[in-house]
């Protein structure tokens, strides 16, 4: 049977909220009820408080991943030559070791390049019961005979924080060892906070105390500016960096794609920073701010007018009418075949229909890729962003501050005594302001996003079925967790953690590869005949025996 095609506009998003909620027990209900709206933009970006950021439900199959993996898998994983040991059982290394799909090139055969390697400390029972401190030195000893590293970061597992391992001391100790390597430890124990968001904070905060600052090598340019939140999955930092070559941009650091330790630790030195992921880096922008004075903004690569918009932003910043000129040839350029590619494409695509549950950005930046080619987004949500990244900036006042995330340290920063150096003054700032450009501020997902669309925090899989069966979508985007069921829903579902082994994505030839990616998958008529088997037999019964 061929499914029938729904639009949007059909469908009414509060009755697909009550259909959600009506399966739940009444106290799981009124938690989710804060965390399922219709979207209401009003005047000033005002839309309706999402609870977010808290605990998911026990029970609930959530999306989720741990503060390990935020710290070890997101923040520092994709930098080259900081050699990093899991401590802990080595399931935890082995799952984070390149699964993301963060792609690095070392400037020459010889650069160093730790990412083909998964260190870790391999725990054991006799660890877990003695004591695991011993079985790091060593490890972090044999590390450094064989590698001789420039830098060492120790993650902390679940077990080192319940066993009560101090990777801090071992580090220190190891330091005085050896003091031209700086040995660092994340305490960033799978269970601190409610995600994976807790371990961003707690890799920007150990990145920022003892990496950045600690070399004053500038990269040679005019335009020296590091890109926060962009991690180089499927090559996006590559399409980003030969864009901002072309345009005469210098990038001194990206945090922390195609990167390496000297970036990082001489990134005070450059004169802006500029935000792809906010949820994953906003830390690191606003304390280089207050120690170095350096001026952050929002930007978006993703999507070929976003990166265009991105591109001028950074040009204004820098206020030189040659570099302006450049931008704007490079954008007329590179905007000839996105256009060629895109109007072809949106001819078989305008009109559909495209959901997104992704992370804590990309479910809002790739919103600009589908409508570019016409697509609509009804539904979107998060898996750990905090209301911040659905409400914009300005409710960050608001936010009441749990137990959970008073788990993680907030750094006290203040003014560098003899590095503190505006980089523009109060005058320009405000000239760049009036010009639209919005310093230190995010507007979030929701007031971009239609009104009546439904937004959704942590997702789980009875709602995304509901969601299936109502809206129809002719694309679903998520990850490998929810892949294959979707698929035998019968509705494909693109992976926008590692794009399926695609990419890059971002930036104007990026823009093109995801058009192409869409248009074959939402124009297939393959999965309109797939039937899942539990179309025909909804319910599976099991019981545990054994028979012979
Ligand atoms: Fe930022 Fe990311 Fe994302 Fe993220 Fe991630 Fe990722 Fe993501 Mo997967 S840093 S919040 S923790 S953009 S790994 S590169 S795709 S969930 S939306």
């Amino acid at each position: 049977m061929v499914r029938e095609k729904a639009t949007a506009i059909l469908v009414d998003p509060a009755e697909v909220k009550e259909e959600i909620l009506k399966k739940y027990p009444a106290k799981v209900a009124r938690r989710r009820t804060k965390q399922i709206l219709v979207n209401r933009v009003q005047e000033a970006e005002q839309v309706p408080e999402m609870l977010a950021n808290t605990r998911t439900i026990p029970g609930i199959l959530t999306m989720r991943g741990c503060a390990y993996a935020g710290c070890k898998g997101v923040v520092l994983g994709p930098t080259r030559d900081i050699l990093q040991i899991t401590h802990g059982p080595i399931g935890c290394g082995f799952y984070s070791w390149l699964t993301r799909r963060n792609q690095t090139r070392p400037g020459s055969d010889k650069g160093t390049n730790f990412m083909p390697y998964a260190m870790s400390t391999d725990m054991q029972e006799e660890e877990i019961i003695f004591g695991g401190e011993k079985k790091l030195k060593k490890a972090i000893q044999e590390a450094i005979d064989l590698f001789h590293p420039k830098a060492v970061g120790i993650f902390s597992t679940c077990p080192v924080g319940l066993i009560g391992d101090d990777v801090h001391s071992v580090a220190r100790e190891m330091e005085e060892k050896y003091p031209d390597v700086n040995i660092f430890g994340f305490s960033c124990e799978g269970y601190k906070g409610v995600s994976q968001s807790a371990g961003h904070h707690i890799a920007n905060n150990k990145v920022f105390t003892d990496v950045v600052g600690q070399l004053e090598t500038r990269k040679e340019g005019e335009f020296r500016f590091n890109i926060l939140g962009e991690y180089n999955i499927g090559g996006d930092a590559f399409e980003i960096e030969r864009i901002t070559d072309r345009c005469g941009l210098t990038v001194h650091a990206t945090f922390s794609g195609n990167s390496e330790y000297d970036e990082f630790a001489s990134a005070h030195t450059a004169d802006l920073n500029v935000v792809m992921c906010h949820r994953s880096i906003n830390y690191m922008a606003e304390m280089m701010e207050k120690r170095y004075g350096i001026p952050w903004f929002k930007v978006n690569f993703v999507g070929a007018n976003a990166t265009a918009k991105s591109l001028r932003k950074i040009a204004a910043y820098f206020g030189s009418p040659a570099l302006v000129e450049k931008v704007e040839k490079l954008i007329a350029e590179e905007m000839v075949e996105v256009e060629k590619v895109r109007d072809d494409v949106k001819s078989r695509c305008e009109g559909k229909v495209a959901m997104l549950f992704v992370g804590g950005s990309r479910a809002h930046h790739y919103q600009e890729l589908f409508s570019e080619i016409g697509m609509k987004t009804v539904s979107a949500g998060y898996e750990f962003g905090h209301r911040d990244d659905y409400e914009g900036r300005k409710v960050i006042p608001s936010i009441v501050v749990d137990a959970d995330t008073r788990n993680i340290e907030e750094l006290t920063v203040r003014p560098d005594e003899t590095r503190y150096r505006p980089r523009k003054d109060d005058g320009e700032i405000k000239r760049l302001a009036d010009e639209g450009i919005r310093f230190s501020d995010y507007s979030g997902l929701m007031p971009e996003m239609m009104n009546h669309t439904l937004v959704i925090d942590d997702l789980n899989h009875h709602e995304a079925e509901i969601l299936i069966e109502k809206y129809k979508p002719d694309v679903f985007c998520a990850g490998i967790k929810e892949k294959y069921v979707i698929q035998k829903g019968g509705v494909p579902l693109k992976q926008l953690h590692s794009y399926d082994y695609s990419g890059p994505y971002a930036g104007f030839k990026g823009a093109v590869n995801f058009y192409r990616e869409i248009d074959r998958m939402v124009n297939s008529k393959i999965f309109r005949f797939v039937k899942a088997p539990w179309q025909e037999s909804p319910e599976l019964a099991g019981s545990y025996g054994w028979s012979r």
